[in-house]
């Protein structure tokens, strides 16, 4: 990967190379690889294992007091919310060298991709994919683990939340950071029911209706001027409108919604879009491997409880050598017990 590109006059910038906190498969992440991958920007990775709570340990709750991820850390500089990071690392790079996920507001392509990020950025993906695991009967080939089902899902919340009043009791300098995940938690657990899963659904769906149109004014353009390469959303550069959107469709197709949304000939534009991007380079590396459950769930998760159980199997080890030399000298000590 490209190292990070610092013109003379972004001298101020931090010099380290930034750090990442993310997930495998959380949406968020995937956006924010993404741009990273688009911007040729290097960076260090810190997978939070948000299946087994990790982000809920207080050295993590000190860098981003949400709890969620992604986070980015660079030098001094915290950013804890997608937009913000995304925007960041395209301050941090010059035109020069990558084009600008957020184009000149003053140009078309510019108010179009600020206008499409803000409409994808309002759908609930969070509540359909989890509902996606509770209300099968709303899928088609969804790709979610079977056992992330109703009751997984509702009692993993639940625990989750338990958990953080726990954690507000044992750490009264996080208190408020514990109690505010809990409310926010809570909240989620309450709207996991049927009909706001539909909702959310819905709001997708007439998403989509405007994103297709708008790819049919784009089909349109090409047609009637086909030189070089065929536009993405908004124009000729692939903007933070299509970051939000290609990790939006992925997201779908993972909780079976595909078939609903862009499926047998329906939306034909927005099919032939995730086609094409599943083909894009900086869209293989950074998303494809999030709907692979091993990859992005299985893994992490074994390479976090190895990591936690480290000390144990140290100390373990540490002692059965030390039982061992012990009983060498014991036995050396007292020869008539030597064979
Ligand atoms: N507003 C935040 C939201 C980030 C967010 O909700 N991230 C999810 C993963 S996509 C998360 O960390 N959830 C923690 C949890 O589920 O407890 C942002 O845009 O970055």
């Amino acid at each position: 990967m490209a190292s990070v590109h610092m013109p003379m006059s972004y001298a101020s910038l931090p010099t380290e190379v930034p750090m990442l906190y993310h997930e495998g498969a959380s949406l968020n992440c995937q956006r924010v690889r993404l741009s990273l991958a688009e911007k040729g920007i290097q960076y260090r990775s810190r997978i939070i294992v948000i299946h087994d709570f990790e982000h809920l340990e207080p050295w993590f709750l000190k860098i981003q007091p949400l709890g969620t991820v992604p986070a980015l850390k660079h030098g001094p500089i915290r950013m804890i919310e997608t937009e913000a990071i995304i925007l960041y690392l395209d301050q941090i790079t010059t035109h020069a060298f990558t084009p600008k996920l957020q184009p000149d507001l003053a140009t078309k392509e510019g108010q179009k991709s600020a206008y499409y990020q803000k409409l994808l950025k309002a759908v609930n993906v969070e509540l359909i994919v989890t509902g996606s695991g509770c209300f099968r009967n709303l899928t088609a080939n969804c790709q979610l683990p079977s056992f992330a089902n109703e009751t997984f899902l509702k009692n993993n919340i639940e625990e989750e939340v338990e958990k953080m009043k726990r954690l507000s009791n044992k750490h009264p300098d996080l208190r408020y950071e514990y109690l505010n995940m809990s409310e926010l938690t809570q909240a989620r657990l309450q709207a996991l029911n049927e009909p706001e899963v539909i909702d959310a659904l819905e709001q997708c769906n007439k998403t989509l209706n405007d994103v297709e149109s708008e790819l049919a004014k784009r089909e349109q353009e090409y047609n009637s001027n086909p030189s070089g390469e065929k536009p993405w959303l908004c124009g000729q550069n692939f903007t933070i409108a299509d970051i939000y959107l290609s990790t939006l469709l992925h997201r779908m197709v993972l909780a079976g919604q595909k078939e609903r949304l862009w499926g047998n000939g329906y939306r034909p534009l927005i099919a032939s879009y995730y086609e094409r991007v599943r083909r894009r380079t900086t869209f293989q590396e950074s998303c494809m491997w999030a709907n692979e459950v091993y990859s992005s769930v299985i893994l992490p998760m074994m390479t976090y409880k190895a990591r936690k159980s480290a000390p144990y199997v140290i100390g373990f080890a540490a002692a059965a050598i030390g039982i061992t030399i012990g009983a060498m000298i014991y036995y050396k000590g007292f020869p008539s017990l030597k064979r």
